[in-house]
């Protein structure tokens, strides 16, 4: 069948022919709630009280957010093998897969409607004790497992040639790497952080180290990387976790994947300048978020450690002294990363609810330029930061 967006008429029977979960004579209800920059979604629901349920997500051959963006629809072939993997290698942290259907680039998946985005439950002030457990376990078993320290040369390398991704790495080159350091067409600037944000244009030290992180990520094939683990990109319920969206996978810096889960807390918890305004609880809830910030670098290292003891074969990579020097580079690289992933979503095309929803013009341009001040910290200063705690030492000596 040649490939047609399906549509809120024709999901519910595609799906009821495609993946073996509703009966033949139940009805059916579909709404596309899709929110995100590039796919169409669909829930499909039998009507019946507790009736079964799926995801649809469908590719479409440009992004929803500006469709001069090319975003080849084989994206949904790799997000679909990417979830096949996770649910490999780092089990029940990811939706199930029903059915993938090559065609029509779709996946049809798991409903997961019992849990929140990540982004807006931050957003709500909740707390979700396991996060950073269950995230710190999700890096370290996904990146330890793709990496050339706990696969073999040759399978790496076969998977390497699988997992080519050239024109969703464009889109991240671009609006990551480039676009927020100069002024760039599809930036979105708000006014009153205009002279703040043509500041960074001009600043060769933040630039030339932007552009060293934009090197490593276009030349280091590492590990296979989830490509865009913001906080829109995890559910949470207050005991579990599930990691989803990875179409932007592609073999690349292990920092980049921890850096963008880093950089989203920050900027979560700057933007609790104006969610909280009015609570008791603010300081607690930014507190929360820190040692969320520090538990996922602290879970990640320490179960990556414990990976690398117990899985590591080859005498070369064996030594302790070479994994130290390892460990010291990831944790600047994600330093580096999550700065990156911080300025990305103040000036460029694709921003996050967390800052856009302050509608106090005033309040919002106070949390974007702390973003910006601290995102450059965090990329200058990252070969210097001894330990997580001086990384978090900058973010509460910033005077907000
Ligand atoms: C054109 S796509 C814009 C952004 O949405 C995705 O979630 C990625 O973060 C991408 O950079
Ligand atoms: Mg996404």
């Amino acid at each position: 069948m040649a490939y047609e967006t399906l549509t809120e008429k024709t999901a519910g029977e595609y799906a009821r022919a495609k993946a073996n979960i509703f009966s033949k004579n139940s009805e059916l209800e579909c709404k596309e709630i899709g929110d995100g920059n590039l796919n169409l979604v669909f829930r499909v629901k039998e009507k019946t009280p507790g009736g079964k349920s799926v995801i649809i997500k469908q590719s479409m051959p440009h992004a929803r957010i500006d469709k001069s963006i090319i975003a080849p629809l084989e994206r949904a072939d790799i997000e679909s093998e990417m979830l096949v993997l996770y649910n490999q290698i780092t089990p029940n942290l990811s939706p199930k897969i029903y059915f993938y259907d090559k065609e029509e680039y779709a996946i049809i998946m798991e409903d997961l409607s019992a849990y929140i985005v990540l982004r807006k439950g931050l957003i709500r002030g909740n707390l979700y004790p396991h996060l950073a457990e269950h995230m710190g376990e999700f890096l370290a078993r996904s990146l330890f497992f793709t990496s050339d320290l706990g696969l073999d040369p040759l399978k790496k390398k076969a998977m390497q040639k699988k997992f080519i991704n050239p024109d969703l790495c464009k889109i991240t080159e671009d609006l990551v790497f480039s676009n927020p350091y100069f002024d760039a067409s599809n930036n979105k600037i708000d006014p009153e952080i205009r002279t703040r944000a043509e500041r960074n244009w001009v600043d060769d030290e933040l630039k030339s180290a932007v552009a060293v992180l934009k090197e490593k990520f276009m030349t280091q094939g590492q590990a296979l990387i989830h490509g865009d683990l913001h906080t829109g990109s995890v559910f949470v319920t207050a005991d579990s976790t599930k990691i989803f969206d990875p179409e932007f996978a592609f073999f690349g810096p292990m920092g980049f994947d921890i850096g963008a889960i880093l950089g989203n807390v920050i900027l979560n918890y700057l933007s609790q300048e104006w969610h909280l305004k009015n609570s008791d609880n603010k300081k607690a809830y930014q507190r929360y978020l820190l040692d969320t910030f520090r538990g996922i670098w602290m879970i990640f290292s320490h179960r990556f450690r414990e990976l690398w003891n117990s899985s590591v074969t080859t005498p070369m990579e064996s030594n302790p002294v070479y994994r130290e020097n390892y460990m010291k580079r990831l944790f600047s690289d994600s330093i580096g990363y999550a700065g990156c992933k911080m300025a990305r979503r103040i000036v460029g095309l694709a921003q996050v609810e967390d800052i856009r929803s302050i509608p106090d013009a005033e309040v919002r341009a106070k949390v974007q330029i702390a973003a910006l001040d601290i995102s450059r910290e965090f990329i200058i200063q990252r070969d210097k930061y001894y330990s997580i705690e001086d990384v978090i030492g900058t973010v509460q000596n910033y005077p907000l």
